[in-house]
């Protein structure tokens, strides 16, 4: 399919760079480039093919020179004819060249309007067009690798097979509500065993969209404990900076603080909040409870303690505070004490517990590994590909699951078959959601909006 007009954008950031690279899709992109463009050398432009030359202004100006590529369709990225012209990285030489493709009736591309090509016609499907901007975007190399994954297909080759399960199941009873006479009802048997496997493998894969979110959100790491535990200190041990004030007033911490690093190729936000504590002070009060409402948003929480201070009840109020969550017993301090102290805590909370200074950055090493082990459960942590990284995907996997779910109990329930049918057909619904087998525009727009103009 072929969308009539011919669309253009710079396609680098913007700023200075070596080079910046105007990109022109659509019928005309080829006889643009031909009025424009002055090869250094005489011959014409032959497909993928790098040719050096000129831009050149209609009034004979020289506007930059180039390297300018013409790849016809399909074989190109959004399937139509695309030219990419690489000149000096400067705006206004890029502006200039954008102005005289516009100028010979190309049309300013809109946001991700080249990867909107490519999946409309074809190319891409949508989770591999979103994993177009998670690879732009992706600050760690597990999530960089995830993206990759999806560009190639493989979070869509896990998705495909699932729905053509779920159309088989479908059609199965689609048949045998049709055509009575001809087709045997599939037995309720028959039709739990293949509902329990497909609902199996949803719950898998959205235990996997929860690590995946992680790959491309971050980790959200909160940090709490009794005030004056070295929270602060510890978040930034952790972020290796001085982001977060320290002092060894008790209640300094205010406001929560949050910063981002990798920790053993994560993405993680480290989260430090005000120390928890009964308080008359209503700004530190407002803060205590921010604490405590972030505790239960965290996907891991470090629990501080002072081992350089005898334990407190307040300690062990905090560590039941954050029992709701995946937790990790935080030592601090143990630059000042010595190793019998340790083991004792360890006794008084019975959990595996590291022990770190945050001054001397002793055990920070194991503190990170135990973090990223919490992740992947003693997985590796990178390479991991083919995994859902995208809240819009996790969205509709739980949707479809839910439908499964309700098509099971009627199935329990003994309904009749054109009634389960209906809940298996909603649920093959929200599956194509996910590669956009059924897209509209609406979709599209929300997909689409948050790519950079020229991607
Ligand atoms: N010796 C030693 N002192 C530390 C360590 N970590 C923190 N401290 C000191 O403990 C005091 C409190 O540190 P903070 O990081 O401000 O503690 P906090 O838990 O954020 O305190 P609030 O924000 O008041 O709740 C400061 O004087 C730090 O220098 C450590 O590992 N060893
Ligand atoms: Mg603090």
């Amino acid at each position: 399919m072929v969308l009539g007009d011919t669309i253009a954008a710079i396609a680098t950031a913007p700023g200075e760079g070596a080079i910046g690279v105007v990109r022109v899709s659509g019928p005309e992109a080829r006889a643009i480039l031909q009025r424009i463009f002055r090869p250094r050398r005489p011959g014409g432009l032959v497909a993928f093919r790098m040719r050096l030359g000129e831009i050149v202004a209609p009034e004979g100006e020289v506007v930059d020179e180039v390297l300018a590529v013409f790849m016809p369709g399909p074989a190109s990225y959004t399937r139509e004819d695309v030219v990419e012209i690489q000149g000096h990285g400067g705006w206004l030489p890029l502006r200039r060249i954008l102005e005289l493709v516009l100028a010979l009736g190309a049309r300013p591309a809109g946001p991700g309007e080249f990867t909107r090509r490519a999946f409309l016609n074809g190319r891409l499907d949508l989770v591999q067009a979103e994993a177009v901007l998670d690879v732009v975007r992706a600050k760690t190399e597990a999530g960089l690798s995830a993206a990759v994954g999806q560009l190639e297909g493989r979070v869509s080759q896990r998705v495909g097979e699932s729905r053509d399960r779920l159309l088989g199941l479908l059609a199965a009873m689609t048949a045998a509500v049709d055509f009575p006479d001809e087709v045997m009802d599939p037995g309720p048997q028959e039709l739990l065993r293949e509902m329990d496997f497909l609902l199996e493998r949803l719950a898998a894969d959205l235990e996997e969209a929860r690590r995946g979110g992680i790959l491309r959100e971050g980790l959200r790491l909160v940090i709490c404990g009794k005030p004056n535990v070295g929270k602060s200190s510890l978040l930034n041990a952790l972020v290796r900076a001085e982001r977060a004030i320290v002092t060894d007033v008790p209640g300094t911490t205010r406001d929560a603080v949050e910063e981002m690093v990798n920790v053993g190729g994560l993405p993680v936000r480290v989260i430090d909040t005000a120390g928890v504590r009964e308080t008359q002070d209503a700004v530190e009060m407002i803060g205590v409870g921010r604490a405590q409402e972030l505790i239960q948003q965290a996907d891991v929480v470090l629990v501080v303690v002072d081992v350089s201070q005898p334990l407190e009840a307040a300690d062990h109020r905090v560590w039941l505070l954050a029992s709701c969550r995946p937790r990790v017993l935080v030592m601090n301090k143990v630059d000042l004490v010595e190793g019998p102290v340790l083991d004792q805590v360890r006794e008084v909370f019975g959990v595996p517990a590291v022990a770190v200074s945050a001054r001397t950055r002793a055990g920070m090493a194991d503190l990170e590994a135990m973090v990223a082990e919490m992740v992947w459960g003693g997985k590796v942590a990178v390479g991991r590909q083919g995994i859902i990284t995208s809240a819009r995907h996790r969205a509709a996997l739980a949707k479809c699951q839910e439908h499964l779910r309700h098509a099971r109990d009627s199935v329990v329930a003994g309904l009749p078959l054109d009634i389960t049918s209906l809940e298996v057909k909603l649920a093959l619904e929200a599956m194509d959601g996910i590669t956009g087998a059924v897209a509209d525009d609406e979709l599209l727009d929300r997909v689409f909006a948050d790519f950079c103009v020229g991607k």
